[in-house]
């Protein structure tokens, strides 16, 4: 199939629609390596992955390019975001390897109990477009530091990084076998690894419904799961907040990757006595952002992922005025001169006057489209917020400690940031509840799942 740039909308390179054929004989050459890969000590497993990590910094430039040319986001944004953090990836859970120890338990003058935390075996990664390489290797990376060998597949839409990971692992010796990289598309790549039954568990990141679809695939198997969805995030501005911070991080939050984020938020709940202010401080931030050809230097908002994906998200914005919506900014596709003249930009688009239960403010738009609604006081911010199936991370902005403890507390998502956005510790646990998936990954978490836990259990009394 074709890989378009989605910028420029040229044809950039061929991938293969991979089929089950083709995955099978990347099991049986992980079925190869499995053994000795799973009782390979932590030590070798540490330093291939830091090799692997030296080798992403050694060749940032090009993988930095080649993700920019695959998804349309500005290069910038590449060498700085998607890049460093695919390498971080793999030197922390390079550490994990050494560092990963189970628990005991003991039951004194009777039994010690502890739990030996073995490799699965061969497990599938499943990635989106969005955050290419930046998620790939969140999920390879723990999937490998644990022992076990891996079947993955990145995104038909973004496949290259996948592709040169893959030369770099072997050039940092990782064993043939140990990670099997397969490009192809959903319905028959996709399909034909949750499929496979020597595949005991899936990591999957990627849109809802795909996650529901696997979910009942996986489930009457029992393969182990883990779904990392959509968000339809919420962010919480209260009077108190610190205005100018504020007003920069909400820009960042709602725009960032075109908003292409899981992360993003998309409702923005604003206190009635800052409502108007902050509304039009807001657009004339957001009407002043750079469009463009993401090579260059000053863009900030580059093409989305592709002309489907476009047509979607503008889809979404007719869908708003239909429910009595009103365009504040945006609300139209962008022009670029020059080489990116065939790509799909949109104008970052602020929309306000819709209800929350709306279409517009219920579904995942996952373009540059932000929704204002406005709050009298913390109760009725937390029904707002709460008011979605979703529940992937929730931003909350004040001054107040304790509000924002309290609202910490109530709110139905499994990441709160406080007067932050995406700061992250890779140690915490990342996921969401409801229709934002199932499982935690991050640190242990995806330590823990990568592994199957034993418990033995050994009586230290001869005779009761
Ligand atoms: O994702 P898909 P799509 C959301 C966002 C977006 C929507 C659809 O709202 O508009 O999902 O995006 C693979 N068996 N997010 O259609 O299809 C697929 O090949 C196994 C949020 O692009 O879910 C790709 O590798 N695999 C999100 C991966 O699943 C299958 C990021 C994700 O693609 C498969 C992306 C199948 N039957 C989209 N069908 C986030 N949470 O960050 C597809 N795939």
């Amino acid at each position: 199939m074709d890989n378009t740039n989605p910028a420029t909308g040229e044809i950039i390179s061929l991938i293969p629609i991979s089929d089950a054929l083709d995955v099978d004989m990347a099991v049986r050459s992980a079925r190869q390596a499995a053994q000795s890969w799973k009782s390979s000590s932590g030590e070798l497993r540490f330093r291939i992955l830091s090799r692997i990590a030296d080798l992403i910094d050694r060749d940032i430039e090009a993988l930095a390019l080649a993700e920019t040319n695959d998804t349309g986001k500005p290069l910038h944004v590449s060498r700085s975001v998607d890049i460093p953090r695919a390498a971080s990836n793999f030197r922390f859970f390079a550490t994990a390897a050494m560092q990963f120890s189970s628990e005991s338990h003991w039951m004194p003058g009777k039994a010690i109990n502890y739990t030996l935390r073995q490799p699965i075996g061969i497990v599938a990664c499943i990635s989106p477009w969005n955050l290419p390489l930046y998620l790939f290797s969140w999920k390879i990376a723990p999937a490998l530091a644990a022992g076990n060998c891996v079947i993955s597949k990145p995104s038909e839409l973004s496949p290259t990084t996948a592709m040169m990971l893959g030369k770099i692992c072997t050039e940092a010796g990782l064993p043939s076998g140990v990670l099997n990289i397969i490009l192809g598309d959903g319905p028959t790549t996709g399909q034909a690894i949750i499929d496979h039954e020597d595949i005991s568990a899936i990591s999957f990141t990627g849109g809802t419904k795909t996650g529901a679809h696997i979910a009942t695939q996986a489930a009457p198997r029992f393969k182990k799961l883990s779904l990392e969805l959509g968000g339809k995030n919420p962010c919480i501005i209260f009077e108190d907040c610190d205005y100018e911070l504020t007003l920069r991080e909400v820009q960042r939050l709602s725009f960032s990757n075109q908003g292409q984020i899981c992360l993003c938020g998309s409702r923005i709940l604003i206190q009635e006595s800052i409502y108007n202010k902050f509304r039009d401080d807001l657009v004339s931030r957001i009407q002043a952002l750079r469009i463009g050809d993401p090579l260059i230097a000053e863009t900030q908002i580059g093409s989305v992922i592709s002309s489907a994906h476009a047509e979607k998200v503008m889809s979404y914005i007719s869908l708003a005025q239909q429910e009595g919506g009103k365009i504040l900014c945006g609300g139209s596709r962008y022009q670029v001169e020059g080489r990116c003249s065939n790509g799909n930009f949109i104008r970052p688009t602020i929309l306000e006057n819709l209800g929350p239960n709306c279409r517009t403010n219920m579904e995942e738009i996952f373009g540059p489209v932000i929704s204002l609604q406005v709050f009298k006081d913390e109760e009725e911010a937390l029904q707002l917020a709460n008011a979605s199936r979703y529940g992937l991370a929730s931003t909350v902005w004040t001054s107040d400690l304790q509000k924002a403890h309290r609202m910490a507390e109530k709110l139905n998502t499994g990441i709160v940031w406080i007067n932050c956005w995406l700061l992250r510790d890779l140690r915490t646990p990342f996921g969401g509840m409801n229709d934002s998936g199932v499982g935690r990954e991050g640190g242990w978490e995806a330590m823990k799942f990568f592994t199957e836990a034993k418990n033995v259990c050994i009586k230290t009394e001869r005779n009761s």
